[in-house]
């Protein structure tokens, strides 16, 4: 039989002194058994992999769908857990009456107004914090030239941040891209935008680092100073899609043990480097997943292997790396 691990029992979220949160499946999450109780015994925060997203929640233009959503607040509410809001205005999972959508400037304004206040009333009484804007920015910095700034222009971003927060004064409101701890002239761009937008008195509160990262790419030295970047300008720091994929060409040379001992050691530095961050700045690491068998990256390479578990929901050395950088 195949051991596990020492560190198998433990409950990550009691080891830490911030939110320890993944994205969740609904489906799974009222269906499979072994799911729910993994999601239950080792999260505190739970981030809507699909559920919130237009297309499911906004399937038509004057109807709202709030079936599941209300389903993982229930969950949430039952078992004490955070529930963060991912996300209100993206250029992907949109319903087809969006990108069919005709209307001038002001109508956009109104449909991207309309969608994220419905959204944000309803949930208002549980959900406290919102990935607000998603993946608005190129690798080079520049505004993608996506349906939203096509429609409205570049103050569609501070629009629906300032939408947001009139739904919800009180709500934490994050801006989330990928490549942030990678690519600093990304980076800067993003800090500039929303520190601008700060100083002119829009809410923003946070940025998501998704932290798609490989055992081997990015340095953790790159990781911890982008962080530490955020935090200088005054915002929240969210690493809020954390996934570690063993990298192909690795795998052909390392071997499997191999890189499974690299992606501990990896989920180790990243964690001790998030620690490095003021108390009051960690707004939590939220794994983009429950196992192997459940992330996006395995659907893409299905030897990628990014998470804490694996398909049959026991713990990889990831996990105790993840343990060890909290301290334990
Ligand atoms: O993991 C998510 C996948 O199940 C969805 O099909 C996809 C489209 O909605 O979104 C994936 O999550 C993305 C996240 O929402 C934003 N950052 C990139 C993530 C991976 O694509």
């Amino acid at each position: 039989m195949k051991q596990e691990p020492p560190c198998a029992e433990i409950k990550l979220y009691e080891k830490a002194n911030f939110s320890i949160g993944v994205a969740v499946n609904t489906e799974k999450l009222k269906n499979e058994e072994k799911y729910w109780k993994l999601v239950l015994s080792q999260f505190n925060s739970l981030s809507p992999e699909k559920t919130l997203k237009p297309i499911y929640i906004h399937p038509k233009k004057d109807q709202f769908d709030f079936t599941e959503t209300d389903h993982l607040i229930d969950f949430c509410k039952t078992y004490n857990k955070r529930l963060h809001g991912h996300t209100l205005v993206w250029d992907e999972s949109l319903p087809l009456w969006i990108e069919k959508f005709k209307g001038d400037k002001t109508e956009w304004e109104a449909l991207m107004k309309d969608h994220i206040q419905t959204v944000i009333n309803h949930c208002k009484g549980y959900i406290k914090s919102w990935d607000v804007v998603n993946e608005a920015f190129n690798d080079d910095g520049t505004y993608k030239k996506n349906i939203w700034f096509n429609h409205i222009g570049e103050t569609y971003i501070e629009q629906a941040f300032l939408y947001a927060s009139q739904a919800d004064p009180t709500a934490k409101l994050f801006y989330n891209d990928y490549s942030l701890e990678t690519n600093g002239q990304k980076l800067d761009k993003v800090l500039k935008h929303f520190s601008g937008l700060k100083a002119r008195g829009i809410k923003v509160d946070g940025v998501g680092m998704q932290m798609h990262v490989s055992v081997d790419y990015p340095s953790v030295t790159a990781i911890n100073l982008s962080a530490l970047s955020i935090q200088a300008q005054g915002f929240l720091v969210h690493y809020s899609e954390l996934d570690v994929i063993l990298s192909g060409r690795e795998y052909l040379f390392t071997g499997k043990k191999k890189m499974f001992e690299m992606q501990k050691e990896r989920m180790k530095q990243i964690v001790e480097g998030y620690l490095k961050l003021k108390p009051e700045y960690q707004f939590g690491i939220t794994l983009w997943g429950v196992s192997d068998n459940d992330s996006w990256q395995t659907e893409k390479h299905p030897r990628s292997r990014p998470l804490l578990f694996d398909v049959r929901y026991r713990v990889k050395p990831a996990y105790c790396g993840f343990l060890e950088g909290l301290g334990n």
